[in-house]
């Protein structure tokens, strides 16, 4: 009898813990999934994800987590009250100089600092193993192609948040749990990351019917940010002649920049957006085009006459969620025609602007 009930608790006991997808205590290291962006190709017209699937894991002391990088993201531990270093810095030395547009002037820029992309966030930190302290980072994926996975083994029991240092608020936890606690199998981690992907596709769904006020354009529309739309809306807007159209980041992740010009021109701005520069004391840096980075005019953009800086550009520079940068950029359109821009940041991110009499 007694032999009988065991038997039975031992049955309800293993169908519960397989209902919760927990496995029990074993001696082999578990190595838990999570994927930086999307767990799985996406396959919608111009929806990313920045997040991280699924948010949080748990693991015992002794396992590891396999972060898949599949996207412009990193995985960033930090030590306990430091907020994320940003992404983009300006460089200590190395002004910029010799900055000419197409009609032979100067840009406003030229001795203004080069802004780059801070090497604390480029560069992989080096250590695989995290005790729950200090700064642990994949760095950033080389533009070569997708990176190996970056595989962390945690030595310490606790509960770690960890970043990405691309995209503001993009964030997960790994629990670590004594070493006989039942955690999450790897299916059930890789089932929890396929279900929130699932649902955060959805909201995008929902959030590109989006109707923006007259004469606005939306640059993405991305909700509470796990996943981002490249693309504005509407692609193409027509106004009258002397129409302000105000152009406005909605993400609370991504950054885009309003620019306008010659499609040769802009594209080599986006194709050079960062580009390596030697540096004799380490890693190259990576500089970003301060066609890109900076506005083209201050302190606001002109009026839009499709011959600006003698070739038609005219550009926001880098717009953010939050100061110091701008969120959002108004233009005033005066010479009826039809208008191209993008955003320099993001390939394929383009938009039109017809004005009529
Ligand atoms: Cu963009």
């Amino acid at each position: 009898m007694i032999l009988q009930r065991r038997r039975l608790f031992g049955a309800i006991a293993g169908a519960s813990v397989a209902l919760a997808g927990l496995t029990a205590s074993s001696a082999s290291a578990l190595v838990a999934p999570v994927a930086a962006g999307p767990p799985k190709p996406v396959n919608v017209a111009d929806l990313d994800f920045n997040g991280f699937f699924p948010s949080a894991t748990r693991v015992r002391v002794g396992d590891s987590v396999s972060f898949s990088i599949n996207g412009f993201h990193t995985v960033s531990f930090l030590p306990a009250g430091q907020a994320p270093p940003p992404l983009i810095i300006p460089a200590a030395s190395n002004p910029i100089t010799g900055k000419l547009d197409a009609a032979g002037a100067g840009f406003w820029f030229n001795g203004q600092p080069n802004q780059v992309i801070n090497p604390v966030v480029a560069a992989p930190s080096g250590a695989k193993k995290y005790a729950g302290k200090g700064y642990l980072n994949s760095g950033l994926p080389a533009p070569s192609g997708p990176p190996k996975p970056f595989v962390v083994k945690f030595t310490k029991a606790g509960s770690y948040t960890y970043f990405c240092l691309v995209h503001p608020g993009m964030k997960g936890v790994v629990k670590v749990v004594g070493k006989h606690r039942p955690v999450p199998s790897v299916k059930f981690d890789a089932a929890a990351a396929l279900a929130q992907a699932r649902a955060a596709r959805t909201v995008a769904l929902a959030l590109r019917k989006v109707k923006p006020a007259a004469n606005t354009v939306l640059a993405g529309n991305d909700g509470n940010g796990a996943t981002a739309w490249l693309r504005f809306f509407p692609k193409s807007l027509s106004v009258k002649s002397g129409t302000t159209v105000e152009f406005k980041l909605s993400s609370k992740r991504e950054v885009h920049t309003i620019t306008f010009g010659p499609a040769a021109y802009t594209g080599e701005i986006e194709k050079t957006f960062t580009a390596p520069v030697a540096n004799p004391a380490g890693p190259p840096t990576l500089v970003v085009n301060p066609l890109g980075a900076y506005p083209s005019d201050v302190p606001s953009l002109p009026p839009y006459t499709g011959a600006n800086h003698g070739n038609g550009f005219e550009g926001s520079g880098i717009l953010a969620a939050g100061p110091p940068l701008p969120s959002a950029v108004k233009i005033t359109f005066t010479k009826p025609g039809v208008y191209s821009y993008e955003c320099v940041v993001h390939p394929g991110m383009d938009g039109k602007i017809t004005v009529t009499k």
